[in-house]
């Protein structure tokens, strides 16, 4: 997979370098290039942003240098898909990860200030695929750790890139419901000890233990998660924890 990024903040990817997902580039997996924005100004002070029309706060990123790097980097005939991270956008989620993992291009926007004058993304829009897409429902500064969170999230489900494909199966928000805990040794460790269970080697109570550690987290946590499951995915147990759940006494696992 290529990914282009696009930022006055390069540094911001450096987390890239390492770990499964440097390694992955380091065995051509992904081909990530990162560009500073400042390299398509001609201005002596390099500058990338300009008063907004209409008035009001702050500045807005001015088209011309995006345009010069569009044309630069998207030489010849493919086209990328261009995300541009905004807090208007369209949410990001796992489903929106796994299909961008089946794309072979994908070019990162990141604004900062005020965000892009809106012309950048409606000329792009013409030329290739775009989606405006937020990382979640808070205010950054800038789309460069919305961009570095959905790349580390989309090149993670690149095949080869996660050694044992099995563990992306049991994650928090693949079945739509969280993870159950984890835990590994001392059996006990400053007074808190391993649930049975999980030293029974009963393989199918364990399996059953995590399911309803499962979904009791996330009746907790998340009953809007809950409420999106797929009646049919629920056995007959799950349906009475569900049902149990509204009267159930609150413990720590809630704090
Ligand atoms: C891109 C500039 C700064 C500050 C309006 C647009 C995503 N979930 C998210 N929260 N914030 C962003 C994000 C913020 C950005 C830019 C993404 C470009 N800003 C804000 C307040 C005023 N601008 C984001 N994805």
């Amino acid at each position: 997979m290529r990914l282009d990024v696009v930022t006055v903040f390069p540094e911001y990817f450096s987390p890239l370098d390492l770990s499964l997902i440097g390694k992955a580039r380091e065995r051509g997996l992904i081909d990530l290039r990162v560009h500073d924005l400042r390299r398509w100004t001609h201005d002596v002070h390099h500058s990338v942003d300009g008063t907004p029309a209409g008035g009001g706060a702050g500045m807005v990123m001015k088209p011309q240098p995006w345009g010069e790097c569009f044309d630069e980097v998207i030489d010849g005939q493919r086209r990328p898909h261009l995300l541009v991270t905004s807090p208007a956008g369209e949410p990001f989620s796992q489903k929106k990860a796994t299909e961008l993992a089946r794309e072979d291009w994908l070019m990162f926007a990141c604004g900062r200030y005020e965000g892009l004058d809106q012309r950048v993304v409606d000329y792009a829009a013409e030329r290739m695929p775009v989606t405006e897409v937020s990382l979640g429902d808070y205010v950054l500064f800038g789309g460069e750790v919305a961009a570095l969170t959905m790349i580390e999230a989309v090149t993670r489900l690149v095949p080869g890139v996660v050694g044992n494909s099995a563990s992306l199966d049991e994650e928090s928000h693949v079945n739509g419901l969280l993870e159950a805990p984890a835990y590994t040794k001392p059996a006990e460790w400053r007074g808190h000890v391993i649930p049975d269970v999980l030293r029974s080697g009963d393989h199918g109570a364990v399996d059953r233990w995590r399911r309803d550690q499962s979904l009791i987290r996330t009746l907790r946590r998340r009953p809007d998660l809950v409420a999106q499951l797929d009646e049919s995915t629920l056995d007959k147990r799950d349906r009475h924890l569900i049902e149990r759940a509204g009267i159930d006494e609150p413990d720590a696992d809630q704090a």
